[in-house]
């Protein structure tokens, strides 16, 4: 008799900590708790039941920390490790558990920079594991089954959250507490988790992974891009700082389309005249920031960053900077991706 023996679809769950894996003294409560306690294997424990049989998982614990306290050295920590558990453990999808409040960064990171085509999904909660109504094991259970869907298979960087699919490039949170903070401003899901199947409406359109031109294979670090936020009355004191501290790339989380007061002009000026490459985003929350619209940046020399945010602007220019020095080329990365 021959027997045929069914590989079962391997999910790599990698956990890092967050609310997701937070613990409170109280049920009701899910405002004060102590974030990043449980293991990757602790927050699985509880989904055992409902996982289909065909799929198996693999928990890995990368770092226990809230995400708050991520840096650029977390970010290619986890492309590492991932890239590392595709060759040797050969998984069909990952899972990446971590704090809410910078996941859109990590995801959006992973989704220029792993060379994949494999589904990743990057999931938290917005209350700990404790609460009387935890939202992390419905999230982390979707997680798990988007990632074992092929229907995926060349998204990219996925984050699921209350039912909803989104893409890392357009995800954002956009609450402090509420459970259904995830959101993708304009541009909406991708599709929708529906009692574990995959309902899928659209596919992301710029390019990422396997078709970016990124990658962090032997870096150790990444180029210093900081962030200068605009307000009424702000000074240039802030962009000085970074001047001084070695700043390769500044990101401007400018007033409406971008705008740029003429006190940080001059110091942008500067800046752009140091070789630091300057970005024009928007701290509006959406929309797209026009080039040679609120600043002329072919005679300025800056760039703008379409529709990314400060925050994912920030990832996109740190990655752009490890292959290209020059406004035009940064630019092109910006239209594209
Ligand atoms: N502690 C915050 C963080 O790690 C919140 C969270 O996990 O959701 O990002």
């Amino acid at each position: 008799m021959v027997e045929t023996l069914m590989r079962k679809t391997r999910i790599a769950v990698l956990g890092t900590g967050g609310t997701i894996a937070g613990e409170a003294s109280s049920a009701s409560d899910v405002l004060s708790y102590q974030d990043s306690q449980l293991s990757a294997a602790d927050t699985l424990a509880p989904l055992a039941p409902y996982l289909p049989r065909e799929v198996e998982l693999l928990a890995l614990q990368i770092s226990q920390l809230g995400s708050e306290n991520f840096s650029t050295d977390t970010w290619l920590l986890l492309a590492h490790a991932i890239s590392r558990l595709d060759q040797t453990e050969e998984p069909d999808g990952f899972v990446l558990t971590q704090g809410t409040d910078t996941l859109e960064e990590t995801a959006y990171f992973l989704h220029l920079a792993l060379k994949t085509a494999k589904p990743v999904v990057v999931v938290g909660a917005m209350r700990p594991a404790t609460a009387i109504s935890a939202d992390g094991p419905l999230n982390l259970l979707r997680a798990v089954q988007l990632a074992a869907s092929p229907q995926v298979r060349g998204f990219g960087v996925m984050v699921v959250a209350n039912e909803r699919i989104f893409s890392a490039r357009e995800v954002t949170k956009s609450h402090t507490s509420s459970i259904d903070s995830f959101c993708s401003p304009e541009f909406g899901c991708v599709g929708y988790m529906q009692n574990g199947d995959v309902k899928l409406h659209r596919m992301p359109s710029r390019h990422h992974t396997i078709n970016s031109p990124f990658s962090v294979s032997g870096l150790q670090s990444l180029p210093k891009v900081d962030i200068v936020y605009a307000y009424a009355g702000a000074g240039s004191e802030s962009i000085r700082a970074f001047l001084d501290g070695g700043t390769r790339g500044l990101v401007h989380a400018g007033t409406g389309n971008g705008s740029i007061s003429s006190v940080h002009q001059m110091a942008y000026r500067e800046a752009i005249l140091r070789g630091v490459a300057v970005v024009r985003s928007s701290r509006t929350g959406s929309g797209l920031v026009s080039r040679n619209g609120a600043v002329d940046d072919d005679a300025f020399g800056s760039i703008s960053s379409d529709t990314l945010s400060p925050q994912k602007a920030r990832v996109l220019l740190s990655l752009a900077l490890t292959l290209k020095q020059d406004a035009p080329e940064l630019q092109r990365y910006f239209d594209n991706y």
